[in-house]
């Protein structure tokens, strides 16, 4: 494993893991989207091609050849050429990552393992890989490659999480194997990181805790050299620094796109962001509500950017500018009870929020919730295929209900709101007719519905196995 690879143009193979993807509106299997795909020429789609791969790629030498492989659209052949594979690793597609890992060594092909999972359990993953990148890639990228080169692979190479944005190349989406296959290969990141500490979050252990700001020049110049129907701001959050989000959102107007992205309550309580976000093409905007009640709120350590009394008008604002909503919850929390539910349901029907995109709680290695539920002895399994917050799969033990209430109570909640007759009784009624956005809705809410369906079928062994498991402790 320590010899060096030859003098041949190097190969390497980014692979980015398949699993149910839920999130992913176009993904496999759905009825309605294998009519529409063909017609829209979108293939055998889905969303978005991973940041994280093109971003190595960007920072991949010249002379060394790259190619990405999403697995979520074509098979892979573990008997193609390759100095190096790398692979792409979240927590829900970390066993996945591990076989093609397994499979690839077992034929002496050399294996780097990276992501958010990695970067949290490094240990773990070393026992699949030759190395393991801890944190971000672009930095140690080129230098893993030259010790690669000399037959000095480390096991462990640190990126750290301060690396300055403004000084990384553009995405290389030539390294793509089918760029048309997706919905959108405009994505972009603006900026990266948040300073919110949210317990249940591992986006810090992902891109870490400081926020760091690309030059909006730069941003503006990547958009308009990337052609798509609508732009997707992959940032956590772009409205942490108000001054910075008003300035990009200045710049896209001349552009005349359609935008999506995120953006937390407060920065929303100002209606000239709100305006400017509706003038600059900003169609529906993805929003952390997490949970109706206050209790909540100060249990997640929210309340920096969530003030309840705020939910109301923020969302009326928006509606008012045209723009539609994805609102993120979850259910529970420790102050949840019985009861959070319906309240749920009819926060969602009397607000109109068209996107209703409501999880299970998820602890995710590298938060905060991990590490406390696995203290409290709390954590039914460690199985990563269920660590996956929009399955209905609950991997702890609730304080105020039982796992299976749980689940129970997430499907009532899904079954109400995310069903196509009431996503069209809200998209009328806040009156957000945007084509493009009603369209990405009325996926987004068919898609939830089936893959929460699809979910429990595949998951409900293991859901009877960690019930039993709870019930007996
Ligand atoms: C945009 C986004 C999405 C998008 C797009 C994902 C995509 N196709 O790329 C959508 C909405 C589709 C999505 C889906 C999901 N997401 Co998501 N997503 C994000 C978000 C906001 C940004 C990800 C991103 O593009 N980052 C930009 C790139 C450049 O950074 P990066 O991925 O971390 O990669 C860097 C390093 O990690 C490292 N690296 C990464 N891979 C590799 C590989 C090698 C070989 C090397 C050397 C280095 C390396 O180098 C990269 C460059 O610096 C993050 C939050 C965050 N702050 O990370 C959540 C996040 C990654 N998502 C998360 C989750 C849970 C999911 C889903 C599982 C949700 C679901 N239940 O379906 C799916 C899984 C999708 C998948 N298969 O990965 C969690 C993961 C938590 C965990 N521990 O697993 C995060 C951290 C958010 C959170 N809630 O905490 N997601
Ligand atoms: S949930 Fe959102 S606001 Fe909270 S830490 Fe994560 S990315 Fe930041």
């Amino acid at each position: 494993m320590g010899d060096a690879v030859g003098l041949m143009r190097m190969k390497i193979l980014l692979i980015f893991p398949d699993v149910q993807d839920n999130l992913d509106l176009f993904s496999k299997g759905s009825g309605i989207t294998n009519v529409v795909r063909p017609i829209l020429g979108l293939g055998k789609s889905n969303m978005v091609p991973p940041l994280s791969l093109l971003m190595l790629a960007a920072v991949t030498p010249e002379d060394v050849e790259v190619q990405i492989l999403d697995e979520r659209l074509e098979s892979i052949r573990f008997d193609q050429k390759a100095d190096l594979v790398g692979i792409s690793v979240v927590t829900k597609t970390a066993l996945r990552a591990f076989e093609i890992a397994d499979q690839f060594r077992q034929r002496s092909v050399r294996v780097v393992i990276g992501g958010i999972h990695p970067s949290v359990l490094p240990k773990e993953c070393i026992q699949h890989a030759d190395a393991v990148v801890i944190g971000e890639g672009e930095k140690v990228w080129p230098k893993l490659l030259e010790d690669l080169k000399a037959g000095s692979l480390k096991p462990f190479y640190y990126g750290g999480h301060t690396n300055d944005p403004s000084g990384h190349p553009w995405p290389k989406r030539s390294a793509l194997a089918h760029p048309d296959w997706y919905l959108t290969t405009r994505i972009i990141m603006a900026s990266r990181g948040c300073e919110n500490q949210c317990t249940f979050c591992s986006c810090g252990a992902a891109l870490g805790k400081r926020y760091r700001k690309r030059k909006v020049e730069d941003v503006v110049k990547e958009i308009q050299s990337v052609p798509g129907p609508v732009v997707h701001f992959l940032d956590d959050n772009l409205g942490w620094d108000p001054l910075f989000s008003k300035k990009l959102l200045r710049s896209l107007i001349p552009m005349k796109i359609n935008w999506i992205g995120a953006f937390n309550v407060s920065a929303l309580q100002d209606p000239e962001l709100v305006e400017l976000i509706a003038k600059s093409g900003g169609i529906s905007i993805d929003i952390g509500f997490e949970s109706i009640s206050s209790q909540v709120i100060t249990e997640i350590k929210k309340d920096r950017t969530n003030d309840l009394n705020q939910y109301r008008p923020v969302i009326q604002r928006l509606h008012d500018n045209g723009i539609s909503i994805y609102g993120n919850f979850i259910v529970g929390f420790d102050h949840d009870q019985l009861t959070v539910f319906q309240d749920l349901i009819n926060f969602i029907e009397e607000t109109n929020i068209e996107c209703p995109m409501v999880n299970i709680l998820m602890p995710y290695p590298g938060s905060v919730l991990f590490r406390t539920l696995e203290r409290q002895g709390r954590l039914l399994h460690k199985n990563w295929n269920y660590y996956d917050d929009t399955s209905p799969c609950v991997v702890y033990r609730p304080l105020n209900m039982s796992p299976e209430e749980l689940t129970q109570g997430y499907l009532h909640v899904i079954n109400s709101v995310n069903i196509t007759s009431a996503y069209a009784r809200r998209v009328l009624r806040a009156k957000t007719y945007n084509f493009t956005s009603v369209f990405l809705g009325y996926f987004f809410n068919a898609q939830k519905n089936r893959a929460v369906k699809s979910g429990l079928e595949k998951t409900s062994s293991a859901l009877q196995l960690a019930y039993s498991k709870a019930a007996d402790t």
